[in-house]
């Protein structure tokens, strides 16, 4: 009995500590680490030392009474030291050398050890002047949704982190994992830590890792991209990517190779920033990891084309099923909140196929404060568009009666067209713990008659198709033909003046049929083939003008890119140190994410175009005042993905302070794959960083 206690004790005291790390208030500066668990009426009423041991002998009691009933989450305290744990190598203080004693030492690297980062150093309220060198290790491999490890969580959901089962949507299906998690363990850091994370491909094919959001000026080689700034990394081996994260926001990690990202190989990169510079951080109480959400469609088996689910971090409702909504052999996201706070909350649409998302939470207006890990003046909305690769941060306020709340999302586009929808749970302390809301997730999923009242951020679906969608916002929004994503406005001023004058480049999103009948996807005109040699490795190795092509030295051979199949490595040149502008039309009658690597840019025009095939057009069109964009000091919105209006333009802007070569495409999986991709060289040769050969393991 005693042993048992004592054993009883050692597990209290580790979930207390583990308490008082996940609920970080954003506003709490306060070295003292027992106030980051005390709700503010606790502190209030916290006077004396004797009532503080009363506070943590009652949270043993009632861990205890929890750890009863469930008693799968301990487990991964019993397992070995993680070689950056705090107790055995820093004696309590976290190192800013410690991952130095981890170079090029493998030994420790067993599977076991390998779960998610709850325990981190890394993770901690962050303080001026505090910086630290942070080091993860991410297995990437291949898992099965519902797997053999889902023995007794098919019957019981709090077996599931013990057995390391991912039940997803309750479908056997091949997944690639990161640590046995699927999306991967969220990373968490303050504004200009450095970070070193080795990548283990334990899957049988290539990978590499993009870090989507981070710009890599001091470390280009970083960026993940295959046979752009990088080799792909083989099957058994070891990659140490090390970069400084030198700005803050919701920023992802997910592989650049293959449709691994749609397979499961993404997870969230969070970067906080001290409260003195948040300056968001009057609007919440609580930041916490857990209330970040990534969302993904899926599919099933390797149709890697046909969309079957949606899943919010990798669970929810099974449609195959035929089950009701409250039948308890679904996995639903939970999220919990205590009446009277508020909560930031972070959404990432890790996209595949051509499936933006509606977001919004029963009963709960959204306080929407970042974009892209921007932060924006907030917006008061029902809620919020997402497409692939898009972030969008709010604040909830848990203001409404204790119960259980839908958190839904609503497919769009190819999703619609299967009916997708999904949901997590907004449960408020004090319900039912297990219970799920009442109701169906979408009242009425697809016959929702009405969006009057509605306030919709970044909404796709442009004014000349909704032209009876008439909230105040929209009414704004629509102003020029704009849809949602233009109007939003920057906290930080664009880098720019009045007088600024811009390089204008003109670019397109198309398509055209092969003589096969295949459908390949252009942009410029030109289906994107990978390169032979790394772009960025191999710089000096080739003649640009023998290796590269684009649409003006392919009209100088007299090729006509609009009428016959052209496919090459193209690659658009940018001077460095340049204010630049992009205009880029989409041909298309769907819509497209546009996403380049290495910048944020300012999105300062976005509207519907009509029907255009011809950048000559287009450019004749701008230079006649026909293309809208806000006045130049305008506070426009960072981003560094942005959906193309079908039939629609976006005009983006930006300084070329970061030279290098840097993927452009679009960010659904197919699309890229099929040729809708180019690279942006900014700036010569010599004004690129000298790449070190990489020792790998
Ligand atoms: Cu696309």
């Amino acid at each position: 009995m005693t042993t048992t206690c004592g054993a009883c004790a050692k597990v209290w005291v580790a979930l207390l500590a583990k308490n008082f790390l996940r609920r970080l208030p954003a506003n709490q500066v306060a070295s003292c680490p027992l106030r980051f668990a005390m709700s503010k009426r606790e502190s209030k009423s916290l006077s004396s030392p004797w009532l503080l041991v009363l506070l943590i002998g009652l949270s043993l009691v009632r861990i205890h009474a929890e750890s009863l009933s469930e008693p799968s989450p301990e487990v991964k305290f019993d397992w070995p030291s993680f070689p950056w744990s705090r107790n055995k190598t820093t004696k309590g203080k976290p190192s800013s050398s410690l991952y130095l004693d981890m170079k090029n030492d493998y030994s420790q690297m067993e599977l076991a050890n390998f779960g998610d980062f709850d325990r981190h150093p890394c993770r901690r309220v962050c303080q001026q002047g505090q910086t630290q060198s942070c080091y993860y290790q991410l297995v990437v491999h291949n898992y099965q949704r519902l797997g053999p490890e889902c023995q007794r969580c098919q019957y019981d959901e709090r077996a599931c982190a013990a057995e390391h089962c991912i039940f997803g949507d309750g479908v056997s299906n091949p997944v690639m994992a990161v640590n046995r998690m699927v999306p991967g363990p969220p990373i968490e850091l303050c504004e200009n830590d450095t970070v070193v994370v080795d990548i283990l491909n334990y899957l049988g094919e290539p990978t590499s890792m993009h870090w989507h959001g981070v710009g890599l000026k001091r470390s280009p080689e970083m960026d993940g991209a295959p046979f752009i700034t990088q080799y792909p990394l083989q099957p058994g081996e070891v990659q140490r990517y090390e970069f400084q994260v030198d700005r803050s926001g919701s920023l992802w990690y997910h592989s650049h190779a293959g449709w691994q990202r749609g397979f499961g190989v993404a997870g969230a990169l969070i970067v906080r920033q001290t409260r003195q510079e948040n300056q968001h951080a009057q609007l919440y109480d609580y930041d916490l990891v857990e209330h970040t959400l990534m969302v993904q469609d899926i599919f099933y088996e390797r149709n890697l084309q046909d969309v079957r689910n949606i899943l919010i971090n990798g669970k929810g409702r099974n449609h195959l099923s035929q089950l009701p909504d409250n039948d308890n052999r679904h996995r639903y996201e939970r999220l919990r909140v205590t009446p009277g706070y508020r909560y930031r909350m972070r959404v990432i649409l890790n996209g595949i196929t051509n499936c933006p998302v509606e977001f919004s939470i029963e009963q709960h207006k959204l306080l929407i404060i970042s974009t892209d890990g921007n932060d924006i003046e907030p917006v008061l909305a029902d809620g919020f568009f997402l497409t692939s690769a898009e972030r969008f941060d709010f604040v909830l306020e848990a203001n409404q009666y204790v119960k259980n709340y839908w958190i839904r999302i609503r497919g769009y586009e190819m999703c619609e067209g299967r009916n997708l929808y999904q949901g997590a749970v907004l449960s408020y302390r004090g319900s039912a713990r297990t219970e799920l809301p009442q109701g169906s997730i979408l009242d009425n999923p697809r016959g929702r008659t009405s969006d009057e009242d509605l306030v919709l951020v970044n909404d796709y679906r442009y004014a000349s198709a909704n032209a009876s969608v008439s909230s105040t916002l929209r009414q704004s929004l629509d102003k020029d033909n704009n849809v949602g994503t233009v109007a939003l406005k920057s906290l930080e001023p664009v880098p720019w003046s009045r007088y600024t004058k811009f390089l204008t480049y003109y670019s397109s999103f198309g398509f055209q049929m092969a003589q096969n009948g295949e459908m390949l996807f252009q942009i410029d005109d030109i289906s994107f083939n990978l390169p032979a040699i790394s772009l960025l490795q191999g710089r000096h190795l080739y003649q640009d003008d023998d290796y590269f092509c684009n649409k003006s030295s392919l009209a100088a051979e007299g090729r006509r890119c609009e009428r016959e199949l052209c496919e090459c490595v193209n690659v658009i040149r940018m001077p460095a140190y340049r204010p630049v502008e992009m205009v880029v039309a989409n041909y298309m009658e769907s819509t497209h994410p546009f996403h380049f690597h290495g910048y944020t840019f300012r999105l300062i025009g976005q509207a519907v175009l009509g029907n255009l095939n011809d950048l000559r057009n287009i450019r004749e069109l701008d230079r006649r005042g026909r293309l809208a964009r806000l006045s130049d000091d305008s506070a426009a919105v960072a981003k560094d993905t942005v959906q193309i209006p079908g039939l629609g333009y976006i005009i983006v802007r930006f300084i070329t302070s970061n030279p290098g070569f840097w993927l452009y495409h679009c960010h659904i999986e197919a699309h890229a794959m099929q040729g809708m991709a180019a690279v942006l060289k900014v700036g010569e040769d010599h004004q690129m960083k000298t790449i070190p050969a990489r020792v790998r393991c």
